[in-house]
């Protein structure tokens, strides 16, 4: 039997999804992808899994597409019906999880590696990681969200010089412009992965899901319109168990646990 395309372990309430094909930095297939869209709807629907870690094996994060998977490249593909059918659910599919999602950028990330990692909720990388818009290099544009999550996180300026020239970025410029969260020493990185994860998998898990879910809304929202998303989202969680839990525990001078998701 061949290796799984995609490693899944647990540690507590994390849940990790390693991408295995290091011989290939890790690039999509799309064998590569309904395992990883299969693993993100399993933790999805555990409800004791409260954080998920993406992370590629090996040097590389992830490299974008395979470009030697058979009918994924070549003459006769159409690249729109590839994207629609496997880049977009992905990148959406990370957008709905219920919990918290973290990149752990281990090494390069490059084409849709990178946009998929940008597209996690919290991006962290190892020193030695990369991000490249590798697309203008192959005559494509940034896929997996990244014409969205670029401008969005850089602004304009860095966005399309990121995209036009394709340059290699390290983890210690990507953090220093915001594209991520955290560049971490290499000896490092595996345990600040490790505590910001577990953290996260302990915090108020519902209340974080709707933290991403109104920050991406008011992307397209007026300011009036997002003070009201947020009284209708602060209405809901002002119902559930993790709000009295948070306030009684506060009062209690007591560690609260958590438990909506
Ligand atoms: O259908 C569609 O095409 C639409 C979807 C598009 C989405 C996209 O992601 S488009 C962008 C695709 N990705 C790329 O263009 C990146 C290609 N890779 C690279 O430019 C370089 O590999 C890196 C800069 C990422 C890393 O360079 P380096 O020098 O550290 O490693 P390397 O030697 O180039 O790669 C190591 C191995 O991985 C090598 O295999 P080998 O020679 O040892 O057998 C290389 O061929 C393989 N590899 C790396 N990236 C890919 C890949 N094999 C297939 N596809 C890849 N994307």
């Amino acid at each position: 039997m061949s290796d799984p395309l995609v490693l899944t372990s647990t540690d507590g309430a994390v849940r990790t999804l390693t991408l295995n094909r290091p011989a290939a930095l890790n690039s999509f297939t799309a064998a590569m992808h309904a395992e990883l869209r299969a693993a993100l709807d399993a933790a999805a629907d555990d409800a004791s899994v409260r954080c998920v870690v993406v992370t590629g094996a090996g040097r590389g994060f992830c490299a974008g597409q395979d470009l030697n998977d058979a009918g994924m490249a070549g003459d006769d593909v159409d690249v729109g019906e590839v994207i629609e059918r496997l880049y977009r659910p992905l990148a959406l599919r990370v957008r709905s999880m219920p919990v918290p999602v973290i990149a752990a950028v281990n090494g390069v990330a490059a084409g849709a590696g990178a946009n998929f990692a940008l597209g996690c909720d919290i991006v962290v990388a190892a020193r030695s990681a990369s991000f490249i818009q590798a697309f203008s290099k192959i005559g494509l544009i940034p896929d997996c969200g990244g014409t969205w999550l670029l401008p969005h996180l850089v602004g304009r300026a860095r966005a399309l010089a990121l995209a036009m020239t394709g340059d290699k970025l390290s983890a210690a410029d990507a953090q220093a412009m915001g594209l991520i969260w955290q560049c971490v020493d290499d000896d490092a990185f595996a345990d600040t992965v490790q505590a910001l994860a577990t953290k996260l998998s302990t915090m108020p898990t519902r209340a974080l899901a709707d933290t991403r879910r109104a920050i991406d809304t008011s992307a397209q929202l007026s300011y009036a319109d997002a003070l009201r998303l947020e009284a209708d989202l602060q209405r809901e969680l002002g119902r559930a168990h993790d709000y009295r839990e948070g306030v009684a525990a506060f009062l209690e001078k007591r560690k609260p646990v958590f438990r909506d998701r």
